[in-house]
């Protein structure tokens, strides 16, 4: 996230050769890079003014999962006012379990539940996108194996 590491992405903007190097790859601080999240149970700072926690509800096995996010102000107060797109698949066979991201639906107790369906034993891999206002402020992207 460009926001979050202002002095790495000055110093790769200084350095075009470097900068033109990583686009190539795939790797350069663009739109599509997801930040490895903590793991479960860990706040994640999304800005200076939210922060996350997730779960799985029970652990990840085969079959129906749940993941469950709860998004919170700097002060620790519950917020719904993000949206959150998710995907879950497999990074060793993308595309091949998961068709696009869908919008979270917020439980009537705040959460944000993102139901899977881990269909092969292996590593999983789900994508978060967090919106606020309808523009993106972060994605993070958590592994775990099935
Ligand atoms: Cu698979």
């Amino acid at each position: 996230m460009r926001g979050r590491t202002p002095a790495r992405f000055a110093a790769l903007l200084a350095c075009c050769a470097c900068l033109a190097l990583l686009s190539r790859a795939g790797v350069a601080a663009g739109p599509d890079r997801y930040e490895p999240l903590p793991k479960p149970g860990e706040r994640v700072p999304l800005t200076p003014d939210y922060y996350f926690t997730y779960a799985f509800q029970k652990p990840p096995k085969l079959g129906a999962a749940i993941l469950k996010l709860q998004v919170f102000t700097r002060t620790g107060q519950p917020d719904t006012s993000l949206a959150v797109h998710a995907r879950a698949d497999m990074p060793s066979m993308w595309g091949s379990h998961s068709t696009a991201f869908v919008e979270l639906k917020v439980t009537k107790k705040g959460d944000y539940i993102l139901p899977m369906d881990l269909t092969m034993p292996g590593e999983w891999e789900v994508r978060l996108i967090f919106l606020k206002n309808g523009k993106v402020i972060f994605r993070g992207s958590h592994r775990f194996s099935v």
